[in-house]
């Protein structure tokens, strides 16, 4: 089986790319071994302090932060970090080439029922001229990712990647402590009978999402003609790998549950990295409004809409909202 490396090489990945990726693999493989010690390791359970966004943070949240942060601004390589833990970026490397956003662990919720989760990441070339302490390095369009990926700490730990030439599945071989390509060019079936969506919030919808979901949950006798299976795993990380690997539909629609905070997911480091596998493996990433990946950040915790998975399915949803 390939290994990373040589993989990415075939790919024309840069060599100092590839050094960010494997400095950004290091620091996942530690986490994959805390995650699976659990209750031996001092991991579990919750802080007394909050991120940014007001969540109370989980200590293995802190915990691969701090992995991360560490690793990452110790290699050299990066001018600047974002995180979903951190309020604002984090300078590094004056003349680092890169910048990284992430989200270090997704899915915080499942940690203590040791369900899925996993680490989001999203890297951006550094605009040579801007200082390393300028956030506004990070307002920066999808569409400019060099790289994107998740590592999701499952029964097997897994890296799905892009690096812009096809969305490929990796495995941490722990025979060798390396990550093996397994799958070249995944493809996202672009028809599908199951979708994902968190419907304790349904009375809080728009009405093209509550029409389009009443539709599908009318199966054969409804106007799709067709019976439609749910699932939701609350980490985007494990929907998604699902949606990946045998197509779906992926969403987080605008709510008004909280006026203040119509939507859920963060762009730069949940949106932004899934709609580029998405797209790289055929499917489609979506707000009602437009392509996820045009949109222009003006904050590092912005938060969107999200629509994502089999073409034809999230063409059928978006097709609600005209
Ligand atoms: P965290 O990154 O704070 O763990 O949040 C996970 C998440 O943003 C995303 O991964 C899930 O799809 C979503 O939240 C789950 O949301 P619900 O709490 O509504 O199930």
């Amino acid at each position: 089986m390939q290994r990373l490396a040589p993989a990415l090489r075939e790919d024309n990945v840069p060599t100092d790319l590839i050094s960010l990726i494997e400095t950004i693999l290091a620091a996942t493989k530690e986490i994959s071994f805390l995650v699976s010690q659990a209750h031996l390791g001092d991991v579990m359970g919750s802080t007394v302090d909050e991120n940014i966004q007001g969540e109370v943070q989980k200590k293995l949240d802190v915990v691969a932060n701090d992995l991360f942060k560490d690793i990452l601004l110790e290699s050299g390589l990066v001018k600047a970090i974002s995180s979903e833990e951190e309020d604002t970026s984090v300078s590094g490397e004056k003349n680092g080439k890169f910048i990284v956003s992430f989200d270090p662990l997704d899915g915080s919720s499942n940690i203590d029922i040791n369900s899925l989760i996993g680490t989001i990441f999203s890297i951006h070339e550094a605009p040579a001229d801007m200082n390393a302490s300028d956030p506004d390095m990070f307002k920066q369009s999808g569409n400019k990712q060099i790289c994107a990926g998740y590592v999701l700490y499952g029964p097997a730990t897994m890296l799905v990647m892009t690096t812009g030439s096809g969305t490929h599945f990796y495995v941490l071989d722990r025979t060798h402590g390396g990550f093996s390509l397994v799958e070249r060019n995944v493809q996202v079936p672009q028809d599908t009978q199951e979708f994902a969506i968190n419907m304790s919030n349904q009375r809080f919808w728009q009405a093209p999402m509550q029409d389009y979901i009443s539709d599908l949950l009318a199966g054969d006798t409804g106007p799709r003609g067709k019976n439609f299976n749910m699932r939701w795993i609350a980490a985007m990380v494990g929907d998604i790998h699902r949606v990946l690997t045998r197509g779906g539909l992926f969403t987080y629609p605008a709510d008004n549950k909280n006026p203040e905070k119509p939507f859920k997911l963060r762009l730069m480091y949940e949106a932004n990295p899934m709609s580029f596998l998405i797209e790289q493996a055929g499917g489609l990433a979506m707000t009602s409004q437009g392509r996820i990946m045009d949109i222009e950040p003006t904050d590092i915790h912005q938060r969107v809409e999200v629509i994502m998975g089999s073409k034809n399915e999230v063409e059928a949803c978006l097709g609600y909202y005209k």
